[in-house]
């Protein structure tokens, strides 16, 4: 082929791994962060080289889709604002369930052990090369596909962990590793296809993403956990108390 013809092609190909990008980010794909993922792995899912995805990034970035933080890496440009919401207990499924007098079931999507992401590691505050276990599972309340969760654990926490099976709280706590203190974050999404699809729902369908980060009494970080919840079966409550008024200050 000439180096016209080739050239030609390459021009192409970032234009369509571009196309691609951008209808991942509008459908949901990268919903769970607001940080791109790293190049390699972006690499490794479109199957291009470094210098095409780079080509598409500068693209989405000219578009404004995508904007480059110095240091801290590539970001997608969200221009809904994000309310944080604190909530009052630290529960599992399988108890928040049986609270409502549901039966709480699960069907694993994905389970193993794996070297963290980036964005794992960091929410962890675990070294690259500290092993996690991954689990992925579709959360059932009576039968009702309720949620789609992605836990990661630092395999330290749970070693055997091939046995597991149930609740990962009561796992953890068999363990002397029950998460003691959480922050959580939430907002609203739409699903894309394959977790509408595994969720019951249409695509596009509203949903709650939750992310939690759990931590033992000595504050390592055991849990980081991201859900999506069906919003026409959930009902996420918060309990509030008045805090004292704030003092007036005299003018
Ligand atoms: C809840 C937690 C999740 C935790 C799971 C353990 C939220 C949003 N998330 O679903 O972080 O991993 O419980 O449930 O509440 P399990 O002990 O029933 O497996």
């Amino acid at each position: 082929m000439s180096i016209a013809a080739d050239s030609g092609r390459a021009g192409r190909l970032y234009k369509s791994i571009a196309k691609t990008l951008r209808h991942d980010i509008e459908s949901g794909r990268f919903a769970e962060s607001e940080v791109l993922p790293g190049e390699r792995a972006l690499c490794e899912t479109y199957e291009v080289s470094r210098t095409t995805l780079r080509k598409a990034i500068v693209e989405l970035i000219a578009e404004g889709v995508l904007f480059h933080r110095h240091g801290a890496g590539t970001f997608i440009h969200r221009s809904t604002p994000r309310v944080d919401q604190p909530s009052s207990r630290l529960t599992s499924f399988t108890e928040d369930m049986e609270l409502r007098g549901f039966v709480a079931t699960s069907r694993l999507l994905e389970k193993g052990v794996f070297l963290p992401t980036p964005e794992e590691a960091m929410m962890l505050g675990a070294g690259p090369n500290e092993r996690v276990f991954r689990l992925r599972r579709l959360r059932l309340a009576s039968g009702t596909p309720m949620a789609i969760e992605n836990a990661v654990v630092p395999l330290r926490f749970l070693p055997d962990w091939d046995r597991f099976d149930g609740s990962l709280y009561d796992a953890l706590s068999a363990k002397g590793h029950r998460p003691m203190r959480g922050l959580q974050r939430l907002r609203a999404i739409l699903l894309n296809e394959a977790d509408a699809a595994t969720l019951g729902v249409e695509p596009r369908s509203p949903a709650l993403y939750i992310q939690r980060i759990a931590y033992l009494p000595d504050g390592a970080c055991v849990e980081f956990t991201r859900s999506w919840y069906r919003a026409d079966t959930y009902d996420f409550v918060s309990e509030l108390a008045l805090s004292p008024a704030p003092r007036k200050t005299r003018r």
